[in-house]
């Protein structure tokens, strides 16, 4: 599977989210999409890139990663178009950036599967044709305003609930949900970083309302404390921003940092690195999920099908289009039965409806090869 790139395409999109959503890093009321499309004499591949507009999730952010493309990741890449891991290799000399070279060796994976007929889940070792869904509900401004957000994502059908916490909206809003939709709602909350150690005593207090995990509760560099933590919880601890390779993924299962583990194909360079922490953490009986950077359907699409390899047993934030968009850039996912269905054309087995994507366009950089 050879193919010469004749050029790459970044284009970035602003995307209005139909809600504000809030975490304990920021407010999103709009996501600024970084697209790459990469062409082929006879095909194109496109990704997206997971990377928010500021440097708050983790180091990455949306200008730098279209920087570290141009500059250093696209003169990187094979000029004889050999296969996608070499892409992974020809990027290794590069520290971190995982999101810029998880953005770059989608779009050339999705341009060879295209042309070689074979869909991402054939290609990644998917085993079902739906996966399960969760959706991620963010920190709101009141109880009664969080319980409504709730009651119409189950009306929807979503399988598992996910609550944003923070210090300030942690007990009440977990206790309010467990009491108004009952013990059998699964129901895990996500932290993204903005505790201490010195909170165990305070995060011990969730282990009476029986959450399937608590997200990383401490900040993104600490897997030792995360182990700490660990030993004084009885709520499962889950890594998402602190895993950004399979062998981080190693290291936290045998340090005890996590008993599961979010994989974003963004956080960890993409879907190859993605696969290696799922077959890591199936290896060790560690179960694992696919989180969501609020994407649009191309991302989506990718992250389906990886959900549906056979490591991933609990609900992904693989939410459906309308929980993000008004609009999606492509056709939507819908959620049916709390399921989405894994594309099953080449590639992606989705792409940009032209039109739309024309409206959302806020410039274009075409680099040719
Ligand atoms: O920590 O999982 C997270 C969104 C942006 C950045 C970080 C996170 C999230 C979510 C939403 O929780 C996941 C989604 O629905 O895409
Ligand atoms: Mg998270």
């Amino acid at each position: 599977m050879k193919t010469k790139i004749s050029g790459i395409e970044l284009r970035r999109i602003a995307m209005p989210l139909v809600a504000p959503f809030r975490t304990s890093f920021g407010v999103e009321t709009s996501r600024d999409v970084l697209l790459v499309r990469v062409v082929t004499p006879d095909h194109e591949g496109w990704a997206e890139c997971g990377a928010m507009s500021e440097p708050r999730y983790s180091s990455e952010y949306v200008d730098g990663v279209q920087h570290v493309l141009r500059r250093f990741l696209i003169p990187a890449l094979p000029a004889d178009g050999s296969d996608v891991p070499a892409v992974g290799r020809a990027f290794a000399p590069f520290t971190g950036h995982r999101m810029a070279k998880s953005a770059l060796e989608t779009a050339v994976l999705d341009a060879r599967l295209r042309s070689a007929g074979e869909s991402f889940g054939a290609y990644l070792g998917a085993v079902r044709d739906r996966v399960p869904c969760g959706v991620s509900v963010g920190i709101m401004d009141s109880v009664p305003e969080l319980l409504d957000a709730v009651e119409g994502y189950l009306a929807e059908g979503y399988v598992r609930i996910k609550l944003k916490i923070e210090p300030g909206w942690d007990l009440d809003p977990v206790r309010a949900v467990r009491e108004c939709f009952g013990d059998d709602l699964p129901l895990q909350v996500d932290a993204n970083a903005a505790y201490a150690l010195s909170d165990a005593r305070h995060l011990a207090k969730l282990d009476d309302f029986a959450l399937q995990l608590i997200e990383q509760p401490l900040a993104n560099d600490d897997m030792v404390r995360h182990a700490a933590l660990a030993k004084l919880l009885r709520t499962p601890i889950c890594l998402d921003e602190s895993i950004t390779s399979a062998a981080d993924a190693a290291a936290a299962i045998s340090l005890g940092a996590c008993s599961v583990i979010n994989i974003k194909p963004g956080r960890v360079g993409g879907y190859l690195e993605a696969r290696r922490i799922h077959d890591v953490a199936r290896a060790h009986g560690i179960p694992v999920w696919c989180g969501g950077m609020l994407e649009t359907g191309i991302g989506r699409a990718a992250n389906v099908a990886l959900a549906a390899l056979p490591g991933f047993t609990l609900p992904g934030d693989t939410s459906a289009s309308g929980r993000y968009f008004a609009t999606d850039i492509t056709k939507p996912f819908v959620l049916s039965d709390g399921r989405l269905d894994v594309p099953t054309g080449p590639g992606l087995g989705i792409e940009p409806l032209p039109d739309i994507l024309d409206e959302v366009t806020t410039s274009i950089e075409w680099i040719p090869r």
